[in-house]
């Protein structure tokens, strides 16, 4: 029965399929994320008292979050002051909230955007540059500021924007600007941001932060939470971890190995005897174990088997009291070729190395009479053979 709501669920979950599908290959691709870019404050200047003292007049130009920079610019000068009174900065400090109060700014008319402060910073291993501040302009000071940034460590400045105050003992919170559009400011050891007071837009002079009162150059322009942002470059745009060499897994058996039949030879002994050999086949008879058991096993040529008629492809491995192998595992063995008891075999077993795979080989017919008394010795000597005789038919 087809449940009616069949068809709607499977469609929904397509589009959730398509949708997990896209996120997927956006992944793959390196498409950074809106919700994975994330920005971080790089340095920030609180200018308060490292440890608390419940004195606003002490503070630190030394940044409160990573490093970096704060001097005065021009020839003005610096105190500490409320971060606090006239409505207050962002500083989420109370008590001992300071800021840095910046005085000494050019006569009227002179020095138009030379005199304030800087903040220099590193933006090594970050992009997409913001810098924000708060500024208390007092009465008498500029009502426009001008914000200079250096890709080159001071040595050119060139002019982001300015802001302009429209009264005098407040606090303009949140000044920033965003860098992103200048990709010279990314990861960059000589980044420096400047604010200095600055003329009133299209006029030579310089024009009070309060309408009602006169620019006078002992005017303050208070700093606090001077910030410097940025996305870390490795979020961003991430690089592609490179793909790891895989480890070399050993390959079993790649010792070369000496054919069977020519441990065997063609004759009734074999004409490697006394000679250390590998050799690899199946194992075709299992009699490992001590006496009565035969104490080793049969093993069977599989890859190098020869065309002559007269050389066994088969061989004993003498393995003393040792159960080291199973019915039709791949081996190689390593020892040396003697004769016993008119058998050629493999002795003094060095290693027996398991090849990893199973084999079955097909068993020789062999018809009686025999031609002569040595066909059956030579050429089948240890092989799985089904032997027939008039009266039946066994397995050797
Ligand atoms: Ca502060
Ligand atoms: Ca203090
Ligand atoms: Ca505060």
């Amino acid at each position: 029965m087809v449940h009616p709501n069949r068809r709607p669920v499977a469609a929904q979950r397509l589009v959730i399929a398509a949708a997990m599908l896209a996120l997927l290959f956006a992944g793959m691709l390196g498409i950074a994320q809106p919700a994975t870019a994330t920005t971080t404050i790089i340095t920030q200047w609180t200018f308060n008292s490292p440890t608390p003292d419940s004195n606003t007049n002490t503070g630190t130009t030394d940044p409160a979050i990573g490093s970096g920079t704060a001097s005065l610019v021009g020839g003005t000068t610096a105190t500490f002051a409320s971060g606090d009174a006239s409505g207050g900065s962002t500083d989420p400090a109370t008590g001992d909230d300071s800021a840095w109060n910046t005085t000494t700014y050019a006569p009227q008319g002179t020095q138009d955007r030379q005199r304030g402060a800087q903040f220099a910073v590193s933006t090594v291993g970050y992009q997409n540059i913001r810098f924000s501040f708060d500024l208390r302009h007092s009465n008498t000071a500029a009502n426009t500021v001008a914000l200079l940034y250096s890709t080159d460590g001071g040595a050119t400045f060139s002019e982001a924007t300015t802001f302009v105050a429209t009264a005098g003992d407040a606090w303009f919170n949140n000044r920033s600007f965003d860098f992103s559009s200048i990709p010279a400011l990314n990861d960059n050891p000589n980044i420096v941001f400047r604010v200095v007071a600055a003329f009133a837009s299209g006029g030579s002079v310089y024009a009070p932060s309060n309408p009602g009162s006169s620019y006078g150059a002992s005017g303050t322009l208070r700093f606090d939470m001077v910030t410097v942002r940025g996305e870390p470059i490795s979020s961003a745009t991430p690089t592609p971890s490179p793909t790891p060499e895989p480890t070399p897994v050993p390959v079993a058996c790649s010792a070369p190995d000496t054919p069977i039949n020519q441990v065997q030879g063609n004759g009734a002994t074999t004409p490697l005897s006394g000679t250390v050999v590998t050799i690899q086949g199946v194992v075709v008879g299992d009699y490992e174990g001590a006496t009565p058991n035969l104490r080793g096993f049969y093993l069977q040529e599989i890859a190098q088997v020869d065309a002559d008629p007269l050389t066994s492809e088969g061989i004993f491995v003498f393995n003393l009291n040792n159960n080291s192998v199973s019915l039709g595992q791949v081996v190689q063995v390593t020892g040396t070729a003697t004769e016993f008891q008119d058998q050629t075999q493999i002795g003094n077993v060095t290693a027996i190395e398991f090849c990893g795979t199973t084999a079955t080989v097909a068993p020789v017919d062999v018809s009686m009479p025999f031609p002569d008394l040595t066909y059956y010795s030579v050429k089948h000597e240890s092989l799985d053979t089904n032997v027939s005789v008039s009266c039946g038919h066994w397995r050797w």
